[in-house]
């Protein structure tokens, strides 16, 4: 079954079991509308109920990934405290629809991930960075705050101080020092972001999709647990993965010293 959902936005393609999603609003440098965010939010809730879709690669057109919230709409639209803070919630909503759609996410970045830009970004599951991305927080130069859960999704990728740094100094972040403090986990050189994001995705739907759906969905929800609680999830969690039947043909295979080896 394929994803019916259309967007003016997004263009949505399948390749065996991996959706892609694109953002495609390159005119306006993907900026994130308010209509843009709610049909992230109502593509990925698609997308999480969807048989036969075991990863997807989110992607952009044009030069830039994302260049964040939509300034122009916001400034002109002379929004009142009430009516922001009804957005960001918007916005929380459709990031977590993504976070937590079951499968896998890979973000193929380029060009700008600012802002709110980051902030979708850090809700995908991997990041793959080419040599044209870079990463910035550009809210203090702009007079105004995250919104799109940058304060725990962004913080909790780099830690609070560099965010602050970033949003103090406006620093900008790239190739591999990009890695290094966490922003993505690959700099990819040698081909596009949105082939080696494909490659990943690929490679993920190798494993079982009950792992998958563990993996992408359990280990952020604990990190936002009290530890006591997250040990208790974790084995719940591990009850469940650890006796799937997939799980038991795959060990057999290792028993039997049919499987590969997890080697260095
Ligand atoms: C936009 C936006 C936008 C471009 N909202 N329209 N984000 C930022 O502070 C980043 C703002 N954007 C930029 O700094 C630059 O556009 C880029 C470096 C990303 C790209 O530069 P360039 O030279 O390729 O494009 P451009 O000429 O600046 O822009 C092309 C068009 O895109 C132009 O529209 P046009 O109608 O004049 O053709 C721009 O207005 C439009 N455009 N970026 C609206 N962001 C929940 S809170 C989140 C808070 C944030 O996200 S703060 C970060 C905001």
């Amino acid at each position: 079954m394929g994803i019916a959902f259309q967007s003016q936005y997004m263009a949505v393609a399948q390749e065996d079991n991996i959706a892609i999603v694109t953002l495609d609003r390159a005119d306006k440098r993907n900026a994130l509308s308010k209509d843009f965010i709610t049909d992230i939010h109502d593509l990925f809730l698609e997308i999480s109920r969807a048989d036969g879709i075991n990863a997807v690669v989110l992607a952009a057109n044009g030069d830039h990934f994302c260049a964040g919230l939509d300034l122009v709409e916001h400034h002109k639209e002379e929004r009142s405290a009430e009516d922001f803070m009804m957005i960001c919630r918007n916005w929380h909503l459709a990031f977590e629809k993504m976070q937590y759609c079951g499968v896998p996410v890979v973000a193929a970045l380029k060009g700008a991930v600012v802002g709110g830009g980051l902030e979708l970004a850090s809700a995908t599951h991997i990041r793959v960075a080419d040599d044209t991305t870079y990463f910035a927080l550009p809210e203090g130069q702009r007079g105004i705050f995250t919104g799109g859960g940058a304060t725990v999704r962004v913080a909790g990728l780099i830690g609070e101080a560099r965010m602050m740094d970033m949003m103090l100094t406006g620093r900008v972040y790239k190739h591999d020092e990009a890695v290094n403090v966490g922003l993505c986990q690959y700099f990819e050189r040698e081909m596009s972001s949105f082939d080696k994001a494909m490659n990943i995705a690929r490679q993920a739907t190798t494993n079982p999709p009950l792992s998958n759906f563990a993996i992408s969905s359990g280990i952020s929800h604990m990190q936002n647990m009290p530890a006591h609680h997250a040990y208790f999830a974790e084995a719940f969690i591990a009850g469940i993965t650890n006796t799937q039947p997939a799980s038991k043909e795959r060990l057999q295979a290792f028993t039997d010293k049919k499987a590969p080896k997890t080697t260095g």
